[in-house]
């Protein structure tokens, strides 16, 4: 589901034109994925049409958001939003918990996004991981930012926050981030969570990211161990880098899809229309 939403972004605007560029660049993909032996056409992807951003209030847009990800949830499928800005997360988070009540999220982000209110509002795209605390388990990956109220946050919380780069091995990292999610897993992912040199598209750039094989071994680890049933990917900024970075969101997108039916996460339905 496209949302093309960037109304809170502080840094630099633009997210609204990322899913456009992600479903552009989808169609020159192969749909044939090596790695899962799986072609990800042949699952059933539907694309629906674009929410229409509310731009006068973000809360509002949370809760347009809700309602739309709640209406497939109700016909059985598997939502995947492509954003948009970061906070497209708390209202698609909302719905899937109707759903999915014990749903744990694995937020992956450079930023942790804890802050209770920023620019005025509680629904920006820097408090995303904080609403979703105040509804169900949260565990963050990817870290690499953040002030010293979210420091504070976590640590009073007790929230699991792997920074990146890992101290100890990669397969420990993906071991001990796996270990803290329930059996129902929500990923939302930031670009930014991968490294500039890979994905210098987005809002708010940040070094010292995960470069593109251990972002898929990490979600490859999560799908096989665990039911992906919802994700959100965001803050593709198309203007803002190469073209290259519009095929690699896709990519991800495809891989998300992919690594969800491979984990048996995806509902059989017949209705599934194919793009
Ligand atoms: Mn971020």
């Amino acid at each position: 589901m496209p949302v093309p939403y960037d109304s809170t972004t502080s840094a630099r605007t633009g997210a609204r034109y990322g899913p456009e560029a992600i479903i552009q660049a989808s169609a020159s993909l192969e749909d044939y994925d090596w790695e899962l032996d799986l072609d990800v056409a042949e699952v059933g992807i539907h694309t629906a049409p674009i929410l229409e951003p509310h731009t006068g209030d973000p809360r509002l847009m949370t809760q347009r958001i809700q309602q739309a990800v709640s209406l497939f949830l109700s016909q059985g499928k598997l939502v995947g939003i492509l954003g948009g800005e970061h906070s497209v997360c708390i209202g698609s988070v909302q719905a899937h918990l109707d759903y999915y009540p014990n749903l744990s999220v694995l937020y992956l982000d450079a930023h942790a996004d804890l802050r209770q209110e920023f620019l005025g509002t509680r629904w920006s795209h820097a408090c995303g991981a904080r609403r979703i605390h105040e509804q169900c388990p949260l565990v963050l990956a990817g870290l690499r930012s953040l002030c010293l109220e979210e420091r504070d946050y976590i640590r009073g919380q007790a929230i699991p926050a792997f920074f990146w780069p890992p101290q100890g091995t990669e397969s420990d990292y993906i071991q001990q981030v796996t270990q803290r999610l329930g059996p129902e897993v929500y990923i939302s992912l930031d670009l930014d969570v991968l490294d500039p040199s890979l994905m210098p598209a987005v809002g708010t750039p940040e070094p010292g990211g995960m470069n593109w094989r251990q972002l898929m071994a990490l979600l490859s680890a999560v799908a096989q161990a665990k039911r992906i049933v919802g994700f959100d990917v965001n803050e593709l900024s198309p203007h803002e880098g190469p073209a290259a970075c519009s095929y690699t969101a896709a990519k991800l997108v495809y891989k998300l899809i992919g690594y969800a039916a491979q984990a048996g996460s995806l509902p059989k339905s017949p209705s599934a229309e194919s793009i």
